[in-house]
């Protein structure tokens, strides 16, 4: 009934103003199923391989496209992505390309709910998802590898963990985003946003923290619940062996001192989140940090584990972190995301569904933090890029989808 027809790909740009993959994935009974992929700047050095959008083209309609076509049914994701695999041949999708992978599994998964006629969330998770939705974490402030002449650290995100529905966390992040701004032009701090639309003033990462903890207890104040925040410190970027640690723009941090000041941040702020605090190859100082908080903060990670079920295997060996960062184009296929995120589930580490810094307007993740009771989502406040996963979040909260 959803067996492949056709697959077409394109090149479409992204939020960046980049050529990225779109893929249209068509089934019998007139599914249909469109999808992009997103794109990273901050990527980790373990994730599936990206290629130049018309190469990952080239090679997906030469490789995969005859092994999908009249070969494998839409709505079996299983199918489709192993096919995927098998097309590409190795073990990073440097073959076809993760770009065209990621687009072909979620079109497909796309094209097989159509043909159901169940919502994307329901298609991929089962019918008593839709009852529990994430708490988006909101980019506000933010630098590192996604705005130049701004802060050190990557991302400073607002968590409105009291929301008491998706639709009123996803307008107080929002609210926090322009209290950030009044209190930054009050300061004579006027500045540009960065690529996910965080404001990026050249501040320091000191003066972030003051504004971020003031505009989130004002909001907090206002909206009448619980609004706290947290971090994408983005180390593997900060960290240079030769310069002996993690490189700010007014020291260098041993190891030991990045553990140290994370967790005093965390204790001073009561952040609620911290992502890839340390280099992406350190399990054993992601050990350390999460023995000392992370009994009250997620330690969270991105880089260090890359969706990849070999590498959070060794981190709950380790003991490194409490939580994994999902990101699909970073393992290339739905079936991949997935099985990290059972893996995560068995061993009680929480999963936080997340957007890329270059987007398109595709909203599958959205879909897939609902289909899998994701305890959060990452997906920026503003920009048309961002807000279409958030308002995709509103609606299937709506059941409008
Ligand atoms: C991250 C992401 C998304 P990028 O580091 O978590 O915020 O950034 O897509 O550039 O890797
Ligand atoms: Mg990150």
């Amino acid at each position: 009934m959803t067996l492949v027809t056709d697959v077409r790909l394109r090149r479409v740009l992204d939020s960046r103003g980049n050529a990225t993959v779109e893929a249209d994935v068509l089934t019998e009974e007139g599914g249909f199923g469109r999808a992009a992929a997103p794109s990273g700047a901050s990527t980790g050095e373990y994730e599936a391989i990206e290629l130049p959008a018309a190469e990952a083209i080239a090679k997906a309609r030469e490789d995969a496209i005859p092994r999908l076509v009249g070969e494998v049914h839409a709505g079996n994701q299983r199918e489709v992505d192993a096919a995927l695999a098998a097309a590409d041949g190795t073990d990073d999708f440097s073959g076809i390309g993760a770009n065209s992978a990621v687009a072909i599994s979620m079109a497909a998964a796309k094209a097989g709910a159509s043909v159901t006629g169940a919502p994307l969330y329901q298609h991929l998770g089962g019918t008593f998802r839709g009852n529990t939705f994430p708490i988006p974490l909101g980019n506000i402030v933010g630098g590192g590898e996604h705005a130049a002449d701004a802060t050190d650290i990557q991302e400073f995100l607002a968590a409105p963990v009291g929301a008491p529905s998706v639709s009123e966390a996803i307008f107080a992040n929002a609210a926090v985003h322009a209290k950030v701004h009044d209190i930054l032009i009050e300061r004579d701090e006027p500045c540009g946003k960065g690529d996910e639309g965080a404001w990026a003033p050249s501040i320091d990462d000191a003066e972030a923290f003051e504004i971020v903890d003031e505009a989130t207890k004002a909001v907090a104040d206002e909206v009448g619940f619980e609004i706290r925040f947290g971090l994408d410190v983005a180390a593997a970027e900060m960290y240079d062996e030769d310069e002996g640690g993690y490189v700010y723009s007014d020291q260098v941090r041993s190891t030991e001192e990045q553990v140290e000041y994370i967790a005093d941040l965390v204790r001073e702020y009561d952040l609620k989140y911290v992502e890839d605090p340390l280099d992406e190859d350190d399990y054993e100082g992601f050990a350390d940090l999460t023995e000392q908080v992370g009994d009250r903060t997620l330690v969270c990670g991105d880089d260090l584990f890359v969706t990849n079920t070999d590498r959070l295997g060794e981190g709950i060996q380790q003991g490194a972190a409490n939580s994994i960062l999902i990101k699909p184009n970073q393992i290339g296929t739905l079936s991949d995301a997935f099985d990290a995120i059972e893996l995560a589930v068995e061993n009680a580490y929480g999963h936080v569904v997340s957007h890329r810094s270059g987007e398109t307007t595709d909203a599958t993740i959205a879909h897939l933090a609902v289909a899998t009771d994701a305890p959060f989502i990452k997906t920026g406040a503003v920009a048309g890029e961002r807000t279409a996963k958030l308002n995709e979040l509103i609606r299937i909260e709506d059941n409008a989808v």
